[in-house]
């Protein structure tokens, strides 16, 4: 306890009994004590601020990187309440700060969810902090109370100063507890994505982001969108090529329910739909989207019906028809969501879907009708697609597996392995005959089968379903992971619960690499949010010294080690040969052997970050695909974000 003239009662005990709880068990406020939890912290915090901006008092948010790795937010809201409050007999602003439900009690409704802390995070964040200062200024008066030590109050709320009457806002600091977290450095990316992301969101309010720890002086990066979610749109759909000039945006308010929509469509195959509530990505989808989906799907069908594009002997368009090549940022706020699913990523409140299906269909339909040009455009796209998803369905068949034996033995590519336990079983996707040899030899048979693939694989970025199917090397993908396709896809038939691309360590090497990422991403994207798909990491250098051979990975691991090594040591190092003319126990004993390999798992943080990433990488637009391949040495860090 600080040494101090703090008078602790009953009441502050059972404060920092409240507190103690979240120090012993953080992953049930914050998730994880990891890089993600620590960054965690500071959406809290700015959730407070975005909650004032919410209530229509706040227009500024800043967020600061200090060069401690503490994290200052700003905002030019009203100032947390300053008076005793009745129930604790302490000031609001501690309150808040130290009594795990305070914040929602008082926070007068709003929109507040915190990603499921319901205005507990102030709390949470002073539990699990070094030390945090807070301060108000209000009534031409600035205060500041202090805590440390997991959120135990070093300093009461005083004034401190004196400012200009009409200032009024909120800055905290803190500083996160090393004991708590496995990491104490911040990273500026994570933090930028999300603070976009919010201001996208949340169209005319400015938020800025800097960070202070190289150079003081920096002037950070400032966000502000008055176009709002039709700006992410424009975002999203940079690096693709709208078909239609105009983002349509739609929406609409009910019983204190906000809805709203933004779409453009674009010459590729793919869909980028993204969903939120609340600012919060719903990953699932829910209420809100299936509302959109459905009358999207009715107003297209209706209009192409009317219009005679489509004739009364053809099959309506599918949801799926009328989605491709469709970009749509879907946002609710909502004073009660329910958030239902095992991840809590799905919006369950039933009066959204109407809300939503009522407000999109009567701006839609009102669209097409306005722009007969445009509307003909999309009509046409949609059933061009309906035309693909038919000639797909026939290219499918031939991927269905009838039995084991077919696996064995379809093109003599896929040398399976003998254990048929998934979650034991791996697959190497080689590149080249040659390296396939040598996996095949090197392998360990029980567990491990080698796919090997010839020079580059179809581009799926640029590629319908139907076309990617009548690819060979994509069809022997398809029929070795066991897990169908598009609508029929079932990832519980996946074959093997590792997948390992293992390609050289040269630009072509990364160009291959990137295209099987950009197949799985696209074609079997629960694949690889399921962690299952691992990029093999072949070492670059070999070191010898008298009878020890050390494999390392890249040119820092090579001066460490050399580093590490008696400085009378006499050793020899060479740089390794590309896959393919390793012969088979040096493949196996670098790359392969379980217990000695390094393999870089490929995750998924942020879906529409890796989605904006493939198409930067792999679309149409020649300029960032060229600076990609001069920079691939980079691209999967860049990729497992
Ligand atoms: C940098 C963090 O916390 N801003 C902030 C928080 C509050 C208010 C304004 C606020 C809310 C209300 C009334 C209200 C909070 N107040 C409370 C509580 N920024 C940051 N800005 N007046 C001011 O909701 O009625 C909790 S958060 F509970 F004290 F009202």
């Amino acid at each position: 306890m600080a040494e101090n003239n703090l008078h602790y009662s009953d009441n502050d005990i059972q404060v920092l009994e409240g507190l103690e709880a979240v120090r012993k068990r953080p992953g049930m406020y914050i998730g994880t004590t990891d890089v993600k939890g620590l960054h965690h912290l500071v959406w809290e915090i700015v959730d407070n601020s975005i909650d004032e901006a919410l209530a229509g008092f706040c227009k500024n948010i800043e967020v600061i990187i200090n060069k401690d790795n503490s994290i200052t937010v700003k905002d030019d809201g009203r100032g947390i309440p300053v008076g005793i409050h009745p129930k604790t007999g302490i000031s609001t602003v501690e309150t808040v700060y130290t009594v795990l439900h305070a914040g929602g009690k008082f926070g007068g409704g709003g929109y507040k969810v915190s990603g499921g802390l319901h205005g507990v995070g102030a709390s949470v964040v002073n539990a699990l902090s070094k030390w945090v200062t807070v301060t108000v200024y209000k009534d031409g008066k600035i205060y500041e109370t202090k805590f440390e030590n997991g959120g135990k109050t070093l300093q009461r709320l005083e004034i401190i100063g004196e400012c200009e009457l009409n200032r009024t806002g909120t800055h905290v600091t803190f500083k996160p507890d090393p004991e708590i977290f496995d990491t104490d450095i911040y990273d500026y990316e994570t933090l930028k994505v999300r603070i976009r992301e919010l201001a996208f969101l949340n169209r005319g309010l400015c938020l800025t982001i800097r960070d202070d720890r190289d150079d003081e002086d920096t002037i950070g990066e400032k966000f502000l969108y008055e176009g709002g979610i039709s700006e992410y749109v424009k975002y999203l759909n940079q690096n693709k090529t709208p078909i239609h000039n105009e983002i349509i945006h739609l929406d609409g308010e009910e019983d204190g329910i906000m809805f709203e929509v933004a779409m453009q469509y674009n010459s590729g195959y793919n869909d980028s739909i993204y969903s939120f509530v609340n600012n919060i990505n719903t990953h699932d989808g829910g209420t809100h989207e299936e509302g959109v989906r459905r009358a999207l799907t009715r107003v297209i069908n209706n209009y192409a019906r009317k219009t005679n594009m489509l004739k009364e002997k053809d099959d309506s368009l599918t949801g799926d028809d009328v989605k491709e090549g469709l970009t749509m940022i879907v946002s609710c706020k909502h004073p009660n969501p329910q958030f239902e699913g095992q991840t809590k990523g799905r919006l369950g409140n039933s009066e959204v879907r109407k809300l939503a299906d009522n407000v999109f269909s009567q701006g839609f339909d009102r669209f097409l009708m306005e722009n007969p040009e445009e509307a003909k455009i999309i009509v046409e796209k949609t059933m061009t697609a309906a035309r693909a998803r038919v000639a797909a369905k026939k290219a499918r068949e031939l991927t269905r597996r009838k039995s084991d034996l077919d696996v064995v033995n379809f093109g003599g590519k896929l040398e399976d392995c003998k254990d048929k336990d998934p979650s034991v079983c791996e697959v190497f996707i080689v590149e080249g005959d040659s390296a396939g040899g040598s996996a095949i030899k090197g392998r360990d048979s029980m567990t491990q089968a080698i796919l090997p693939i010839r020079g580059k694989i179809l581009n799926v970025e640029k590629a319908r379903l139907d076309r990617a199917l009548s690819n060979e090397e994509i069809r022997t993908i398809i029929t070795a992971f066991g897990t169908g396709i598009g609508q029929e896809f079932d990832l519980s038939k996946l074959r093997y619960h590792k997948i390992i691309i293992m390609t050289d360590a040269d630009v072509d090497g990364a160009h291959i690499r990137v295209l099987l990422l950009t197949l799985f991403y696209r074609f079997f994207k629960p694949i690889v949010e399921a962690g299952h798909v691992y990029a093999a990491q072949p070492p670059l250098f070999c070191i010898k010294h008298g009878k020890t051979i050390k494999y390392v990975l890249d040119e820092k691991e090579r001066d460490e080690y050399i580093a590490s090594l008696n400085p009378n040591t006499k050793y020899d190092i060479s740089r390794m040969k590309g896959l393919g003319e390793m012969d088979p126990e040096e493949l196996n004993e670098t790359t392969m052997d379980i217990n000695k390999r390094v393999l870089r798992k490929i995750t998924v943080e942020d879906a529409i970050e890796a989605d904006a990433a493939f198409s930067k990488l792999m679309g149409e637009e020649v300029e960032p695909r060229r600076q990609f391949i001069e920079e691939n040495a980079k691209f999967v860090e860049n990729l497992d974000v």
